[in-house]
């Protein structure tokens, strides 16, 4: 082989292995999704209404531990409130027509109560439900 055909032949391995590379990142590049790049928080929409049904929909909130969640906080009627016992999570007033939105991040499993804070209706103490962190 002369130069010149040496130097092709090195140019197209180069160029085949930068396929390979490029095919074999693009594979594992969604198993790395979350341990070099951060994710997205998980958005979670809760709708709040006086209702003898728990007057959380949804009432029950599952999330992964060490997930940010962003949960949107919508009062479909009156003001309530929203707080996770056992969790940093308190929200005083969440107006209607105004949503409130918060970010969580839940380092542990567990079962958690939620419920309105707010004396919203006298069926203000049905209004609860629950907060799930899976591992
Ligand atoms: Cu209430």
């Amino acid at each position: 082989m002369n130069e010149v055909m040496k130097k092709t032949v090195l140019l197209w391995e180069s160029i085949a292995l930068l396929l390979v590379v490029v095919a074999v990142a693009a594979f594992f590049l969604p198993l790395a999704d979350g341990i070099f790049m951060p994710r997205e928080p998980d958005e979670i929409v809760v709708r709040m209404s006086i209702k003898e049904s728990g007057g959380f929909d949804p009432e029950v909130i599952t999330v992964k531990k060490g997930q940010t969640v962003r949960l949107v906080l919508i009062s479909m009627d009156v003001s309530h409130g929203f707080t996770v016992e056992g969790l940093d999570i308190d929200v005083k007033i969440v107006n209607p027509e105004k949503k409130v939105v918060v970010e969580f991040t839940p380092e542990e499993e567990g079962v958690y109560m939620f419920k309105c804070t707010v004396q919203c209706s006298p069926l203000h103490h049905y209004m609860r439900g629950l907060f799930i962190v899976e591992g």
